[in-house]
């Protein structure tokens, strides 16, 4: 016999006084940085400023972008403020060789594979040259649509292995892409095929005005992984130096042939969902105050220093050079001459689809019916 259903509710909250919002998860600085950890100073120095001016570089551009877009330079702008330690660390445990995957989130990981900052910020202009190379880089285009990207790097990263090749895909995400169709295929088919790809999630805990226990069931979102038959980590998201440890092991395991790996770097989403939202709408902004303390730049400073891997003056020298390499940029994109209105479509388009050439031949709308009924009934 079929017993009563159990009455729908939300998922326990991660955010509720007590809950513990990065239980289980890997870190290196410890929750009440700075502190002075054994395992920061096992990092070395070399690979911990490394870290360091990435995250520095990423907060630049990121400034920059905002103020860009304010100034009406570019479009809207989605700030990643707060994701610069998983972003960094990631393009850091992986060779040039290997291939990312970005979302809307991850426009500047580019710019750490040596793109000029130029590239990303024309895209959010909406300008052709926004678009990259996506062979030199070896970062995919960006996906906009959620969660559309994660099928894209499993098929990446099965086709270079059955290719030969040794690279692992990188692909990212948000807790509410998780809750996506291909979330689910694209974790799935990685497993099964043992695919060399790391789903990273940036669980920020806000899916625009969404929060993640209205999202999903499961509070931790690397037991997701469980379901496909692939290990799951938690990380704290925050710690440069956990996310790099995190994820550089599952990048070993990719390359070793042992399959995929879902890392959720847990976080919270410290500022708008992008430049058109105002969250103070939708959430206690009480509660995203709580997390500055976690800033992953200032937290990595006050540790580097306390650990004696670095002087506080070198740290402040690094986040100057970033902020100058961009103090121009904004003049470079608008010496890029404004592209014509065919060249906006033909970015778009490979084949030029014939209602676009009917459109350039100001054809009346009759004609364009005619061709539509010879199409479809031919
Ligand atoms: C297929 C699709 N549906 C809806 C949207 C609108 N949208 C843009 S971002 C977003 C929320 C995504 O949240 P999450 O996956 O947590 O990523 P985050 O924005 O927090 O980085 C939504 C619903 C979209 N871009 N694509
Ligand atoms: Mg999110």
């Amino acid at each position: 016999m079929i017993g009563q259903p159990p009455p729908v509710t939300l998922g326990p909250d991660p955010l509720a006084p007590g809950a513990d919002l990065m239980e289980g998860a890997t870190t290196v600085l410890g929750l009440d940085a700075p502190l002075r950890n054994q395992r920061l100073e096992e990092v070395g120095p070399d690979l911990a400023l490394r870290l360091f001016q990435a995250m520095a570089r990423l907060r630049a551009f990121d400034e920059r972008a905002v103020i860009l877009q304010r100034q009406g330079v570019i479009g809207t702008y989605p700030t990643y403020f707060g994701e610069e330690a998983i972003q960094a660390a990631s393009v850091l445990a992986l060779t040039a060789e290997d291939w990312l995957f970005p979302t809307y989130r991850q426009t500047a990981v580019i710019t750490l594979r040596g793109c000029p900052p130029e590239v990303p910020l024309l895209m959010w202009r909406g300008h052709p040259g926004g678009w990259h190379d996506v062979a030199t880089y070896r970062v995919a285009p960006v996906c906009v649509p959620v969660a559309t990207n994660y099928p894209h790097a499993v098929g990446a990263a099965w086709g270079s292995r059955l290719q030969g090749q040794d690279c692992v895909s990188l692909v990212y995400g948000g807790d509410g892409s998780t809750s996506a169709g291909e979330f689910h295929e694209a974790c799935n088919l990685a497993a099964v095929v043992a695919a060399p790809v790391i789903f990273l999630i940036t669980n920020n805990q806000w899916a625009i005005s969404t929060p993640v226990r209205k999202q999903t069931r499961v509070t931790r979102l690397a037991d997701k992984a469980a379901a496909y038959g692939m290990p799951g980590v938690r990380v704290d998201g925050f710690d440069v130096f956990a996310c790099h440890q995190v994820i550089a092991e599952a990048v070993a395991r990719a390359r070793n042939g042992q399959g995929p790996t879902l890392v959720e770097a847990v976080g919270y989403r410290l500022g708008p969902h992008g430049t058109a939202d105002e969250p103070s709408l939708y959430r206690d902004q009480a509660e995203a105050r709580r997390w500055d303390a976690m800033e992953p730049i200032q937290r990595a400073q006050g540790a580097l220093v306390v650990a004696g891997l670095a002087r506080p003056d070198q740290l402040a020298e690094i986040r100057q050079e970033a902020v100058d390499s961009l103090r121009d940029v904004a003049e470079r994109l608008l010496a890029e001459p404004l592209p014509s209105l065919e060249q906006i479509a033909d970015s778009v388009h490979r084949v030029t689809p014939w209602t676009l050439s009917a459109e350039r031949l100001r054809e009346p709308g009759w004609v364009m019916g005619l061709r539509t009924i010879a199409r479809t009934t031919r």
